[in-house]
Formats: C-alpha cells, structure tokens, sequence
C-alpha cells in the first residue's frame, strides 16, 4: 500500500494532487524550486523539499534530486502529473529500480506510445481506425513522395518522437512534398534526437475528441466517455468541454471501448488519454495517446463524478477500478477555459509578474484549479498557466451562461499582467462557439484580430 506520495511537479496540478491524497488519507511531500519556495503545494503538503534552482533542468526535471527527495523523505510512490518527467519511461524505469511505485503506466507501455509511430502499428494491430498512412517510419524523400502520392493530398508529415503538434507539416501539394519531408525530419532530429516521421492523410474539417480512460493492474478497463478540445492554438488546447455534442450514445460507446480495447492490448494501467480525430461524416481515427494525466481532466470528472487523481492512486496500489463501465454515467455538461498569464494583443507573449489582484469566481457549479493567489510570483521559468475554471450545468447552454458569468467575475491584475480572460469572453459571446459546430480551425477561422 502507498503511505507517502511525493508529487513531482508544481503549479496547480501538484496542489490538486496533495488535495487528493489528503482525502485518502495519505500523506504527501512537495518538491519544489528556488522560485517556489512559498507555493500553495510547499504550504498545503506534509513535507517539502527543495531541490534546486528554478530552472526546470536543475528542478522539476533533474532525476537524481527528485529521487534524492523521495529517499530522504521515505515516499513510497511518485506521482509525476502532466509535463516534466511524465512521459519520461527512464524516470519511470529508475522509480521502480529504487522500490518506488510510479503513479502511471508501466515504463515499457510509456515508450511504446510514447514513439507515436510505434502507437500507431499497436492500435493497428488491436483493430482502431487508422487514417490512410504509413505504418513504419518513411525512410527516403522518394519514399515519401509515393506514400503521399498514393494517399492523395492533402497530407501530414509527423515525428515520430513527437506528439501533441510539435514536428508536424501539413503538405497541400505535390510539388512541396520533398521540401516538407527534409524540413520536417530536421526538425524532429533537432528537438527530438529522432528524425523519423510517418506520413498521413490530412483531415481539414475534423474535431480534435479524445477518450479518458482508466485500467487497474487486475486486466480491466473502463473509459469516462470523451473531451472535445477543438479550440486549440498552435497546437496548445485553450478550451475543453465533455461530453461532444457530436457524439451519438452508440458513437461514444464505439469510441469508448475502442479506446479501452486498445490500451488493454499494449498492458496500459493507470489514466490515459486516446486522441482521436472526429471527421464530419462522424468516423473517428485514432491520432496517438497521452500516457499522463491531462490538464483537462476535471471536465471529466465534473461530468461523471469520478476523481480521476484519487483513481490513479488507487489502482497504483494494485486495487481494482472502483466502477464498472455500466456504473459510469455521464450527466450534464461541463466546459474548461485554461486561464494563462499570456497577452492575447501580443500574439500570446508570456506575462510574467507579482499578481497585485487575483479574486477568482465562485458560485454554484464553478471550480478553480490554481495554485495562485494575492502577492504570488508567476514566474517566466514555467508554463504560464495561472488557473483552470470549469463549470458544470445540466446542459451545453446553460454551461456556457454559467461560464461567462464566471469569466466576468474574475480579477487578475498586476504590474506587467495579461490574461486570456479577456479572448474567452469574446469567444464565449461568439455565434459559432456557442451552436456548437467549429471545427479544430476555429481560432484561425473565426478569432483572427
Ligand atoms: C492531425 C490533424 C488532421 N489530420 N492529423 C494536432 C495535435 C496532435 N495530437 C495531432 N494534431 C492534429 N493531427 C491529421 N492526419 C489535425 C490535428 C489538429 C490540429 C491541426 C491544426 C490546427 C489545430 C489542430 C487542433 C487539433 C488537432
């Protein structure tokens, strides 16, 4: 059983762990960096270790010190939350060599999704729809010329290494193929260390709907239906909502237990998250898997009522799910705005600076996530994710009342501070947005300016 969780991260998803492990009655140790000395996390854990300086390299990515912590501290388990070394498998591999659980997947799962060509021959071969493309790494410019020939255009070029948008081209013809193939490879050479890329067809009018699912180390798995995360900018989601008004309950279903079907196939324990592309006719696609817990994870669990971290917990200490598939029900709606300290004016610049004002919103059905408050330091060392506001509603409509309104009670204010409040109000007060039927091109399409 696990007794000590020591919670490899910060921000608002370290405090959302620790209030998770508070409830189960399990005690937790903060790590944290120079520039988080006084967070919320140091003030609401157990214990808290410092381990180094603010750069991330030297901190919250820096293994020996983590480990050093863990060891000192007598934690038994570490839970990575999202980014850092959660979709690291040789963490993942040296937690298990010191005797401590790795609240996640096992670390050879980790790689082989984590290599999103690799996923893609996995989820072939337990039957998930694939979009026409390459199953093993295109190794030649002529090669890919008659991969993208014979799918047709337009195509995407991927990394293989990558994921979540970075080291991708889009190809519109023929005569950029080569061009695009050479550029894409060095890219994934110089941020990944891999320069393989696999090739597919490019859906335009699609909608980014991803499956959360959970599985206990005893075999079984059971998914909490889906997010729709459509609103996106270069690739980084600004706004989720569960479920998708595009789904059908058979759809759902089908998705859901593909999701399922696929993580079994490949040994998966823990959360995770398989991405998939809705197209208009209704098929999906499987895109590739998160091995980690989502920033948007509580619009899931804000229409299921399942707490997606406590479950993590659970089944890392080898206990069952505490719900079966029929025992999951989806109710009402449930929409997330991840608030960022960014300039919308300014092409989303980071806006670091001592927040003078920070009054977030209350009321019925209004959750917010955050690690802020009046003074705090937000630092240009990490994310600039301030807070995430969710609300929940018995249906989309009164959903999107409900987070206006709570958007317009929100104060953050400081020397040099920007939000993205501002460009959600307007999203929010957009047509398009509220019927419903944007695709993962609204941004470009409809907020431009
Ligand atoms: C795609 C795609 C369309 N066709 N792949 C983006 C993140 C990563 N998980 C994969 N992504 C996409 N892959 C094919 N074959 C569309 C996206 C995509 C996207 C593309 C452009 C602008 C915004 C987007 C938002 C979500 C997904």
């Amino acid at each position: 059983m696990v007794e000590k969780v020591l919670i490899a991260n910060r921000g608002e998803i370290a405090l959302r762990v620790a209030r998770a492990c508070r409830e189960l009655g399990i005690a937790c140790v903060a790590v944290y960096s120079t520039a988080d000395a006084d967070s919320a996390v140091v003030r609401f854990a157990d214990e808290a270790v410092h381990i180094g300086p603010p750069a991330a390299a030297r901190s919250y990515l820096h293994i020996p010190s983590i480990i050093g912590a863990a060891l000192k501290t007598g934690a038994d388990a570490i839970h990575p939350g999202y980014g850092f070394l959660s979709e690291d498998p040789y963490f993942a591999e040296i937690c298990a060599e010191h005797g401590i659980t790795f609240i996640g997947p096992p670390a050879s799962v980790m790689e082989k999704m984590g290599n999103k060509a690799t996923a893609r021959q996995a989820m072939k071969e337990a039957g998930l729809p694939l979009l026409p493309g390459t199953i093993e790494p295109v190794a030649t410019a002529d090669e890919a010329q008659y991969v993208a020939d014979d799918i047709g255009y337009p195509v995407i070029i991927k990394a293989a290494a990558g994921g979540g948008g970075r080291g991708m081209s889009v190809v519109n013809r023929r005569e950029d193929l080569r061009r695009a193939y050479q550029m894409t490879r060095a890219t994934a050479q110089a941020i990944f260390k891999d320069s393989n890329v696999y090739i597919e067809r490019y859906l335009r009018t699609a909608r980014h709907t991803e499956i959360q699912i959970v599985c206990d180390s005893l075999g079984d798995g059971i998914h909490l239906g889906e997010r729709d995360c459509s609103v996106q900018r270069r690739h980084q989601k600004l706004i989720e909502e569960a479920p998708s008004i595009h789904l059908t309950p058979e759809l759902r279903a089908a998705m859901g237990s593909a999701a399922v079907k696929g993580a079994l196939s490949v040994g998966y324990t823990g959360a995770g998250t398989m991405e998939f592309l809705l197209d208009e006719e209704g098929r999906y696609w499987f895109m590739e898997m998160n091995t980690r817990i989502q920033v948007e994870h509580p619009v899931s669990e804000m229409v299921t009522g399942i707490d997606l971290i406590k479950e993590q917990i659970r089944v890392a200490q080898g206990q069952p799910l505490t719900h079966s598939q029929d025992e999951v029900r989806l109710t009402g709606h449930a929409i997330e705005c991840r608030i960022n300290a960014e300039d919308p004016a300014r092409d989303f610049a980071p806006a670091a600076g001592r927040l003078e004002e920070f009054a977030p919103p209350g009321g019925p059905w209004t959750r917010v996530d955050s690690h802020c408050r009046p003074g705090w330091m937000v630092s240009p060392y990490y994310d600039s994710l301030i807070a995430k506001l969710i609300v929940w509603a018995p249906d989309r409509g009164e959903a999107l009342d409900r987070m206006a309104r709570a958007l317009s009670e929100f104060r953050v204010n400081g020397p040099g501070m920007r939000t993205t409040i501002g460009f959600h109000q307007r999203v929010f007060a957009h047509p398009v947005f509220r019927s419903g039927d944007f695709y993962t091109d609204f941004i470009d399409r409809h907020m431009a300016g």
